[in-house]
């Protein structure tokens, strides 16, 4: 504090500008940059509208997002399955009632649910779920995505799109008039991680694959992600981790990785995004909200990113301890892209600490956040939380090079901003090398353009 008053005031006596007045300047001009930058949210599980009931959206949806139901369990007595048998609106009842109404719901996930509903409008004081209810039941599902783009400024959203969902796929194989404001991302977990129960899948499908990995069955793994690449206009694939995930090694794994999706992906220019740390099923009486969360060991990591210099790699790690870690392995390796605060580090507290380290280990190569979205209105709390710590990190990182005498221009921070919300992102990615046909890339245009007036978003929800 001293070190940083003493410099102050030499700053001062060159310049009519008090220290004051200086942060003041500069967070007005990051946050105005900040709030105006849209944001390309490169990884959500929302859909394009085309999925239909896939597109979770209102207010028992964010009542039941699997962050809510796991706190709310807290204080539940009752069993799992006898809350897993009521219905959607039951269960979003007692939530509210548990997390809402009986504590002060302080909790991220909590907040969250109120920011989105005030920045919707809405009167969160009265605590009328009724009322609340019948807000929502007003709106379609094609204007609500727009309202919702619109006010949490984003201008894209990247779905998570596995060809082993039966529902998902169906739409797919079936096909449909994409939104362009959905880009899509292939999702291959079952692939990786449960390869004897994915082949005879595979070869229903028509993939000549056995269980072993023999040449002829790598090769028809391969033909499996270059069809579903091309289906679905992949921007990147993706799959999460466990903690104690190793490579090199002769695990089911990493030899797939090797023999096929990283050739796959080199072929297709293609990112492969890793998210290393989910421990699924933690508790499985909890479902979706069950997973839990462990270290993993980067080495392994390091190992993929030195062996495959060719591929590219985006991460997301899920504990807290690897943040670190992974920023210096960023560090070395310039085919690592790291992305977002995922899951359970996405709390302020959180996302201010791996912010500012990242900033600080890796300057500005990197993309700070991801929604994560579930349910579209949570993109609305998402980012406006975010937007929030983003903002004092930069204002705080701006206002040290302001010591120095190096004031960052006006342009300079709105460059800086939209770097972080997407522009490097896709700079780091490039342009696919086959994935794509011509003219296929969904054009970023402002979301502005698909809205209709507030009164015509108004409707009926079928
Ligand atoms: O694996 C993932 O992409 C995770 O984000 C999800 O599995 C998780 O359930 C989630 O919604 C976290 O935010
Ligand atoms: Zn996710």
């Amino acid at each position: 504090m001293e070190f940083r008053r003493g410099l102050s005031y030499a700053a001062r006596a060159v310049s009519p500008v008090t220290p004051d007045e200086r942060r003041e300047a500069i967070a007005a001009q990051v946050e105005k940059a900040v709030t105006n930058t849209q944001v390309f949210d490169i990884h959500t599980h929302l859909y394009d509208p085309a999925f239909g009931g896939l597109l979770l959206w209102g207010l028992d949806d964010l009542l039941t997002y699997h962050y809510l139901v796991a706190e709310a369990f807290r204080y539940f007595d009752m069993p799992y399955d006898k809350f897993w048998a009521l219905s959607k609106t039951r269960q979003a009842d007692l939530i509210w009632d548990a997390l809402f109404v009986q504590h002060s719901p302080v909790s991220e996930a909590c907040r969250g649910v109120l920011t989105t509903l005030n920045l919707l409008g809405l009167d969160v004081k009265k605590r009328d779920l009724p009322k609340l209810r019948r807000w929502f039941a007003r709106w379609k599902p094609d204007a609500y995505i727009t309202r919702c783009m619109e006010i949490a400024n984003v201008s894209r959203v990247c779905m998570t799109n596995s060809p082993f969902d039966d529902v998902e796929r169906a739409v797919w194989e079936k096909g449909f008039t994409r939104d362009e404001r959905f880009t899509a991302a292939l999702r291959i977990d079952p692939l990786l991680l449960d390869w004897p129960a994915t082949a005879p899948r595979l070869a229903a499908w028509g993939y000549k694959v056995s269980s072993d990995l023999s040449d002829r069955t790598v090769g028809e793994v391969r033909r499996f992600l270059a069809d579903w690449s091309r289906r679905i206009h992949a921007r990147y694939v993706m799959v999460s981790l466990p903690p104690d995930f190793v490579y090199p090694g002769e695990h089911l794994c990493a030899r797939l990785m090797d023999t096929a999706v990283l050739p796959h992906c080199r072929e297709f220019g293609l990112p492969f995004a890793m998210m290393p740390g989910a421990r699924r099923a933690v508790n499985p009486q909890l479902r979706l909200a069950g997973d839990g969360l462990g270290r993993c060991n980067v080495v392994s990591y390091e190992a993929i990113f030195a062996g495959h210099p060719d591929n590219k790699f985006l991460i997301t790690a899920l504990s807290r301890e690897n943040q670190h870690e992974f920023c210096v392995a960023a560090r070395k390796f310039r085919n690592l892209h790291l992305f977002g605060c995922w899951w359970f580090t996405n709390i302020p507290h959180l996302v201010n600490e791996m912010t500012r380290m990242r900033l600080e280990l890796i300057g500005l190569s990197v993309t700070p956040q991801h929604s994560d979205a579930r349910v579209l209105d949570q993109i609305v709390y998402k980012w406006d939380h975010s937007r929030r710590v983003i903002s004092q990190v930069l204002v705080e990182k701006y206002l040290d090079l302001a010591q120095t005498g190096w004031e960052p221009t006006h342009m300079e921070i709105k460059r800086d901003v939209k770097a972080l919300f997407g522009g490097e992102f896709e700079r780091f990615c490039g342009v696919p090398a086959r994935g794509e046909p011509a003219g296929a890339k969904p054009a970023p245009r402002p979301v502005t353009a698909r809205t209709p007036s507030a009164a015509a978003g108004v409707a009926s929800r079928s």
